[in-house]
């Protein structure tokens, strides 16, 4: 398998990549004209708000009508994060913007529309029965949610079907608030779960990340995403996934064999949104699992990564929850090593230097280990394979009382050239039957700019952070348990 080329299945889609963007690149330049100027208008009875269709072709309009219409793209990201709490860094260094501040901010700019993608909702303490003042920014995020409904904001939720917690009353709640809700049976559909964790609001702002809809992922949980604001064409593309979930969450959907054209992606690996961000050189798309949900146009999450890593030629910093090269959800399970040869090929072909930083938490699967020691194995200094791996240990103190948390739930790789931004556990069925999205972007560092830096270099600070603080151990130092030693 030549490294350079990609595996033969590779080729043939990027073969049919380039024929398929010669077709959508005619479409695309016949449906360029203007759209009319009318107000997206919400028909809470049909359907979440959404970009209305302009003519037959897929453009769409912004959501807010005539006046977000006349507003010009100004595109910014920020990357986001939470920490939990009681687990500080090092004095100095460097940290993302908090997420529950981001997330409240996103409401409050929210005047039309907020959609939102999640695997569950659990906003409260008293979802499961745990009395903790760790809880309060998720109980203050689900008051939000409400004044903006309160406003007369629409909020659509699509969320996995059955839910992993019960006991949840929010999404009730915001229903009889006036929120949709769509329960998308996954199960069914794909023999998966959705996953995907985002949110895009007036079809302008996104956010995209690791964090479910959890008071948890506010103050317990290691998280990361970003948000990219000001952007109706990214926004609107990732509404596009949205309404693929909001149409399989319709009673008696099916699976379609063909997605109509409107859902078709005309952001991809091929032909990436180019734009400045604050001045920045920027490319960036959007990728989607499983393959079933994955409309014409759009990047496949597997294939997402695999270009990320392939095109690297200096180092792959990746974080990941999960990491197991095989499937973990079928029985009998299968061995598949996509990303684990991909990061091998790397390092032995290309002499990548590759760190892959894994969650370590009580409910960690201790079957996950021998596979990071035999990654880590394949190591040799002295042919120049630099491959290393660490597991990370957020120290459970005294907040033993809540159930699933101080973990690192974080998806992210970060090379020299790109930012890779997922949900996706690194194991087959994230990427075959089980819903998730991702975010490329890369940047390209303007001329003499001091003080800005590109994204790549922002997500690898915080990679190095994670790597060299006291909480990433090496797999000698590891306890058995994943208890941290402090
Ligand atoms: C739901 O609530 C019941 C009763 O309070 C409790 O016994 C149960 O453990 C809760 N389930 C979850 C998943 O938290
Ligand atoms: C929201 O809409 C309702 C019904 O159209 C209206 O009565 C109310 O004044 C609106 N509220 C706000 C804050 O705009
Ligand atoms: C979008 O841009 C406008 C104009 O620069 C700014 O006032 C607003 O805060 C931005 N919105 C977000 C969510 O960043
Ligand atoms: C495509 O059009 C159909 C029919 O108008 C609509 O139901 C669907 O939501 C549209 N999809 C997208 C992604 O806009
Ligand atoms: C090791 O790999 C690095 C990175 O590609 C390269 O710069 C260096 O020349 C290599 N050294 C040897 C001894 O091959
Ligand atoms: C938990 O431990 C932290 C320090 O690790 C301390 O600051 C905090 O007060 C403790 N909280 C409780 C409720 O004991
Ligand atoms: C990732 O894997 C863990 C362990 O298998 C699982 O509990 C978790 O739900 C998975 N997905 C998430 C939340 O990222
Ligand atoms: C808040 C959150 O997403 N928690 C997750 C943490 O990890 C466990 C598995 O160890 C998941 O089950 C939780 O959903």
């Amino acid at each position: 398998m030549g490294a350079k080329a990609g595996p033969p299945e590779l080729q043939v889609l990027g073969t049919l990549a380039v024929l398929w963007l010669g077709g959508v690149t005619l479409i695309y330049l016949l449906w360029q004209g203007p759209c009319p100027p009318t107000r997206g208008q919400l028909h809470p009875e049909e359907g979440p708000a959404r970009p209305q269709d302009c003519g037959s072709g897929p453009a769409s309009e912004p959501l807010g009508g005539e006046a977000q219409q006349q507003q010009p793209d100004a595109c910014r990201l920020v990357l986001v994060e939470s920490s939990p709490q009681d687990m500080p860094f090092a004095s100095g260094s460097p940290s993302a913007q908090p997420l529950a501040q981001a997330w409240l901010q996103l409401l409050d700019a929210a005047q039309e529309s907020v959609h939102i993608a999640s695997y569950y909702w659990s906003l409260t303490g008293s979802d499961i029965g745990v009395q903790d003042p760790s809880s309060q920014p998720g109980e203050a995020l689900l008051q939000k949610l409400q004044q903006t409904l309160d406003r007369n904001v629409s909020l659509a939720v699509a969320t996995s079907h059955p839910t992993l917690a019960r006991n949840s009353t929010d999404l009730k709640m915001l229903a009889a608030r006036g929120a949709q809700v769509r329960y998308v049976p996954m199960g069914h559909l794909t023999r998966g779960v959705l996953h995907s964790k985002f949110w895009v609001v007036d079809g302008r702002h996104v956010y995209l990340g690791s964090a479910n809809m959890d008071w948890r992922s506010l103050t317990q949980v290691k998280e990361l995403g970003a948000v990219i604001s000001n952007c109706s064409r990214l926004a609107r593309d990732l509404e596009k996934t949205f309404q693929t979930y909001w149409v399989l969450g319709a009673p008696k959907a099916v699976l379609p064999k063909h997605w109509p054209h409107n859902f078709s992606s005309h952001i991809n690996h091929f032909q990436p949104l180019r734009a400045h961000f604050d001045g920045v050189p920027t490319t960036a798309y959007f990728s989607a699992s499983p393959p079933q949900l994955c409309p014409h146009g759009r990047t496949r999450d597997l294939d997402a990564l695999l270009m990320v890593m392939r095109e690297a030629r200096q180092f792959i910093y990746a974080s990941v929850m999960d990491y197991f090269p095989t499937t973990r959800f079928s029985h009998p399970a299968r061995y598949w090593p996509v990303l684990d040869n991909a990061l091998r090929e790397v390092a032995f072909d290309r002499h990548v230097q590759v760190r892959l930083l894994v969650s370590c938490g009580l409910n960690t699967d201790p079957r996950m280990r021998p596979y990071l020691q035999s990654l880590q194995a394949f190591s040799n200094p002295a042919a120049n394979i630099s491959v290393d791996v660490k597991v990370f240990i957020v120290p459970v103190g005294n907040h033993s009382n809540i159930p699933f948390s101080r973990v690192n739930h974080s998806k992210f790789m970060v090379t020299e050239k790109a930012a890779y931004i997922g949900t996706s556990n690194w194991s087959e069925d994230y990427f075959s039957s089980t819903s998730g999205v991702g975010l490329v972007v890369s940047q390209r560092p303007p001329g003499a700019g001091p003080g800005v830096s590109t994204v790549q270099q922002q997500l690898r600070q915080l990679f190095e952070r994670d790597w060299s603080s006291r909480y990433a151990v090496g797999l000698d130092r590891q306890a058995q348990d994943c208890t941290w030693k402090g």
